[in-house]
């Protein structure tokens, strides 16, 4: 008996281990949550890169990196005709203190094209002190976040000694931590008294059933009383001129002020670069394997350049598979989630200069399963993305997004 016992302690504890060890799910918070597709066909980061992971507040770092719109947008996504490029924190632990989009300086939402790459940098300053994990993501209007690749940010120091002081327009250096907070804090508290002021001053009284016999009375003369009309016509004439007089105060203490900006940027692609269409990759056909857990790729390559060029990497949704036969290259800080078993090609040759190669190109992982890419098997739109980095052996890239329908094997 007491050797069951045991016996059951000792399953127990090795299932809680189990549980603890597999600490990636837990640290998750929303990176997956979009449909799969979503994830591979929009945007497509690449080179992520941070200046520094362990910094202190008030230091300034900044994210780099580039992505690719893809050509092959879904269907049921509205277009990126309003996209804004942010950077995902657990509160307000950083501020933003300046954004670029290939190379121009840039406030508001942004129309993306398919088919275009683009380069950004956000500059961003210590706020409060921890441990996080950050992602640079894009707000696609009525699609949702996308997110980039994500890296753990330490921040040291005392949140005490955050300072983030700006110099204004008249010359004058204010906080931006506590500027205009009182007043803020006042004319929200004095529209909310008021409203519930007015508010009680009816809903004291009976109400709707009570009233209504009344009005079929034909007493509707009663309802309102003396008291009730001139309340209303101080109101009436006392909040409008109220609201002039401040704004009319407001103007002469600040003759300069811009307004909050709702306009549109308009930013165009980097133009197409000299390689482009040096190497080209036509996918052909695109199969998952559910029980395998693995991608297989076939795709005609035609190599116009003067190098034999060699596949590197396969890259969707932040999960690179690298080439199995070549050593992993150093991706600096980016983090993008590795795929351990990498990527397989069926012919290991480099396409030599003028070659057009068929190949089949199989990542196969349990990525495909943790990452919950796996649910495109199970989609309305079953469409595959990613993009596919080739090199020739002086380092230079060629950069082919990649897409076809997927045919799911279930054996
Ligand atoms: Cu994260």
């Amino acid at each position: 008996m007491k050797s069951r016992i045991n016996k059951y302690l000792l399953a127990l504890g090795l299932m809680l281990s189990l549980l603890t060890l597999n600490s990636q799910t837990v640290m998750a918070h929303g990176e997956k949550a979009l449909e799969p597709f979503i994830r591979m066909r929009t945007i497509q980061w690449y080179d992520v890169q941070w200046s520094k992971q362990k910094f202190n507040v008030n230091e300034e770092i900044s994210v780099t990196g580039k992505f690719h719109v893809a050509e092959d947008w879904p269907i049921s996504v509205p277009k990126p005709e309003a996209s804004f490029l942010n950077i995902s924190t657990p509160g307000p632990v950083l501020i933003r203190t300046e954004r670029y989009l290939n190379g121009k300086p840039f406030m508001n939402s942004v129309a993306l094209q398919p088919g275009g790459d683009y380069d950004f940098k956000v500059v961003l300053k210590g706020r409060l002190p921890g441990h996080y994990h950050i992602h640079p993501f894009f707000n696609l209007k009525d699609a949702g976040q996308v997110m980039g690749p994500g890296i753990w940010l330490d921040i040291e120091g005392d949140a005490a000694d955050f300072t983030n002081d700006v110099k204004i327009i008249n010359g004058e250096t204010i906080n931006m931590e506590t500027y205009g907070l009182s007043n803020g804090i006042f004319w929200h508290v004095f529209w909310g008294l008021l409203a519930t002021a007015w508010l009680l001053w009816w809903v004291r009284r009976p109400l709707f059933i009570a009233r209504y016999r009344m009005l079929q009375a034909g007493l509707d003369d009663e309802l309102i009383t003396h008291k009730d009309r001139l309340i209303a016509k101080a109101l009436m004439v006392g909040v409008p001129l109220l609201v002039y007089a401040s704004y009319v105060m407001t103007t002469r203490q600040y003759p300069n002020t811009i307004p909050l900006q709702a306009s549109m940027d308009q930013i165009l692609p980097l133009p197409a670069e000299v390689n482009a269409g040096v190497v080209n990759v036509e996918t052909l056909k695109a199969e998952y394997s559910v029980p395998k857990r693995a991608l297989s790729l076939t795709v005609k390559i035609n190599n116009n350049s003067e190098k034999p060029v060699h596949i590197v990497e396969f890259s969707t949704a932040n999960v690179g598979f690298y080439n199995k036969a070549l050593p992993l290259p150093d991706s600096g800080n980016s983090e993008p989630v590795l795929a351990v078993e990498g990527l397989s090609l069926s012919t290991i040759e480099a396409i030599k200069p003028g070659e057009e190669k068929t190949m089949t190109i199989t990542a196969e992982d349990a990525f495909w399963e943790t990452e919950k890419l796996d649910g495109l098997t199970r989609d309305a739109d079953s469409r595959v993305g990613g993009l596919l980095f080739l090199a020739d052996d002086t380092g230079k890239r060629y950069i082919s997004s990649i897409s076809a329908a997927i045919i799911p094997k279930f054996n």
